[in-house]
């Protein structure tokens, strides 16, 4: 949405299609369009790659690829049917080097792109990134609209950040840390007013929203950001909303401050609840005690909170699992979802992982990180069903013992999985979303979750 817009400043045209390959080509041949621009994530990009190909064997136009998984792994452009990829922030790379490929100019130079010219590759440096974010129109949510499930969505989703000062070893944070020219910050914001007309804006396009959900790294990252949002967001824009936190930095003044703006739910990254896993692996740097008094101030605050959690780490155990656990348990959370690990390229959890033997480079990435554990882990197989069903044993402790000694080593993860996605749907519709679910919607949201779902 952010891309089209700055495209269409630029004069371009744009639309989208995304849901499946035939999807694809029916609004290629409606709108007939000079270049088609793919977001890529690892594991996802060789779907789009393989879509390229079958889109370049009918069709003429320019292919060029974006987003994390050719921000880290560029070479992508050797492969067959790829023009160019574009590494880091798109803003203004991608209106620039449209707009020379449009005037015939020399594109071989741009900055953040490699490109392929008659075989050839030409491998450019980064550009530096746009420090003040308000200079970007707001996003293009009309992109959307030909989609009748997003134009009359309740929920819609809104970024006010790029960034995160930390640098967890499985996140993209740190790398594109280590991305940055001199003079490039780690973390930038919009203004409060800068958001706060685009919300204006999409309250007008869609009267219908009823909830809001940030999808920043951590919405609160700057206090003092957050105090001027409570004052100005509930009188302005009012829709009650969800954002990311981590545990150690809950405060009860900025909890105020969010409750004040409007908070609704929040959901809160733990990952392991295990000391060496979570702090020495994973480099969350935070106590279990901090985790503790985090959660206990939401409960304080009658604040609606899910924690998320990784499983399969490296060196993850069915032991250090069940501590993961018991650390949630302890945390009562509204929900609880698991992930599996999966160690991106160039990460430094995937650095970690084969230096100490738990993958082997070359192995396929799975398309969510739901599927399957890519790390040759000892409990491997067990883990994976635990991820399934760690949801539902959070919220019921006493079926513990049946499912570590019972149902984990049974082969039904097909049947696990549906089962989380049951109770996440279930859990969702009853006590997150702020709004009344009608009968067919909730039946709806169930369905979408167990079989459209690939998370
Ligand atoms: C919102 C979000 C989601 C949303 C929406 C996803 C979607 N399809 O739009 C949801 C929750 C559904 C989601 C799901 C997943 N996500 Co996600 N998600 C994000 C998040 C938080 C923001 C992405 C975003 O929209 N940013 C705003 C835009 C403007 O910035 P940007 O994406 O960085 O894009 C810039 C550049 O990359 C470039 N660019 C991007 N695309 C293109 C294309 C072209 C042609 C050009 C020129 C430039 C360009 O220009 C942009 C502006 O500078 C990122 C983390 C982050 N903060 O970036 C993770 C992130 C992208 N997700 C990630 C992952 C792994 C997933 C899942 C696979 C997880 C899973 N469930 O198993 C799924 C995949 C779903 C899918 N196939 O679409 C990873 C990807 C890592 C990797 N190496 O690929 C990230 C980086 C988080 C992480 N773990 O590090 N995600
Ligand atoms: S806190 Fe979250 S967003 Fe920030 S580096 Fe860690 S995992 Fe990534």
């Amino acid at each position: 949405m952010w891309l089209s817009a700055v495209l269409k400043q630029h004069g371009h045209q744009t639309s989208i299609a995304g849901v499946n390959y035939a999807e694809v080509e029916k609004t290629f041949m409606e709108f007939r369009p000079d270049i088609v621009a793919y977001t890529t994530f690892s594991g996802g990009h060789l779907t789009y790659l393989d879509w390229n190909r079958r889109l370049k064997k009918k069709f003429k136009f320019y292919a060029m690829f974006g987003g994390p998984h050719v921000t880290f792994s560029p070479e992508m452009v050797e492969e067959d049917g790829v023009d160019a990829v574009c590494r880091g922030e798109g803003f203004e790379a991608m209106p620039e080097f449209i707009n020379k490929l449009e005037k015939g100019e020399d594109i071989t130079t741009e900055k953040n792109w490699w490109v392929k010219v008659d075989g050839k590759i030409y491998r450019n440096e980064q550009r530096p990134l746009i420090k003040d974010l308000d200079v970007l129109p707001s996003p293009d949510r009309s992109l959307y609209d030909r989609y009748k499930d997003y134009r009359l969505a309740r929920t819609a989703t809104v970024m006010t950040s790029q960034g995160c000062p930390f640098n967890c070893t499985y996140c993209h944070n740190h790398q594109l840390h280590k991305m940055r020219l001199k003079g490039d910050p780690i973390f930038r914001q919009r203004s409060v007013d800068h958001v706060i007309k685009e919300l204006k804006q999409m309250k007008k396009d869609y009267p219908h929203v009823e909830y809001l959900i940030f999808r920043d790294e951590i919405l609160t990252v700057n206090p003092k950001w957050i105090k001027e949002f409570s004052e100005k967001y509930p009188r302005e824009i009012g829709i009650p909303f969800y954002c990311l936190m981590r545990p150690e930095i809950i405060k009860e003044e900025v909890i105020d401050d969010l409750i004040k703006a409007g908070l609704f739910y929040i959901g809160i990254g733990v990952e392991s609840g295990n000391d060496f896993i979570r702090n020495k692996v994973l480099n969350r740097k935070m106590t279990k005690e901090q985790i503790i008094q985090g959660m206990t101030i939401l409960r304080k605050k009658n604040v609606k909170f899910s924690m998320y959690n990784i499983i399969g780490a490296p060196h993850e155990t069915l032991d250090t699992a069940m501590e993961t656990w018991q650390l949630t348990v302890q945390c009562k959370p509204t929900f609880c979802d698991a992930f599996l690990m999966t160690p991106y390229p160039k990460t430094e959890i995937y650095d970690y992982s084969v230096a100490n033997g738990f993958f082997d480079p070359g192995i396929e990435y799975p398309e969510t990180y739901h599927e399957r554990i890519i790390l040759n882990l000892k409990d491997r197989k067990e883990l994976e069903n635990f991820m399934h069903l760690l949801g539902v044993a959070v919220e019921f402790p006493w079926l513990m013992p049946l499912i570590k000694n019972v149902l984990i080593k049974l082969p039904l993860r097909p049947v696990y999985n549906r089962v989380r996605k049951f109770w996440k749907g279930y859990v969702y519709r009853y006590r997150i979303y702020p709004y009344k679910v009608s009968a067919a919607e909730s039946a709806r949201i169930i369905y979408n979750q167990i079989f459209v779902s690939k998370a």
